[in-house]
């Protein structure tokens, strides 16, 4: 089942977080978005982002999945963490496809997706846009922001060149 998670990095080699990441999740990679440099959005003062969304193939189990993500946040982010302060590596579970008969395919919205123009823009980039469950007037009003990203890597970033 396909799945899309949103990545965040505002510490140290940024990018490296999101590849790390990426590689430990362990899960079939089905796309990238491109990467998106952006401001950090809420009440903490903090560095600004790499921000990404990718596609993964996974078992239907939404639990397992979060599990997983939060092994690899642990596994990437505990040694640098500093109370309170910026994380190497967020991982964000955001939408499952998911068969209902008579429903459409998508669940698990994560309130994000139409907040958070650093959500939506890269999804949009790797996920349909009508299987993304947000009215047209939210996503407009959501992507108003989409120009103050700006999009360092086109996708296609994963696995990098000289993976080994
Ligand atoms: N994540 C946050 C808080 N603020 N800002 C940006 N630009 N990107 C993020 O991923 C982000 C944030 C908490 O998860
Ligand atoms: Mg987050
Ligand atoms: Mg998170």
């Amino acid at each position: 089942m396909r799945a899309a998670v949103a990545l965040g990095s505002n510490l140290g080699n940024r990018r490296r977080w999101l590849e790390l990441a990426l590689s430990l999740l362990d899960l079939p990679v089905l796309g990238v978005s491109s990467i998106y440099d952006t401001a950090p959005v809420g009440p903490v003062a903090q560095g600004r982002f790499l921000n990404a969304v990718a596609v993964v193939e996974t078992p239907p189990d939404p639990v397992g999945l979060l599990a997983r993500m939060l092994a690899v946040e642990r596994a990437l982010g505990r040694r640098r963490l500093v109370a309170k302060g910026p994380r190497t590596v967020d991982l964000d579970l955001l939408l499952m496809e998911q068969p209902v008969s008579g429903e459409p395919w998508v669940t698990l919205p994560h309130p994000e997706i139409g907040r958070r123009a650093f959500v939506l823009v890269p999804l949009l980039e790797v996920w349909p846009r009508q299987e993304i469950p947000i009215s047209e007037e939210v996503m407009a009003e959501c992507l108003k922001d989409a120009p103050s990203l700006s999009r360092v890597s086109a996708g296609g970033w994963f696995p990098p060149p000289n993976w080994s």
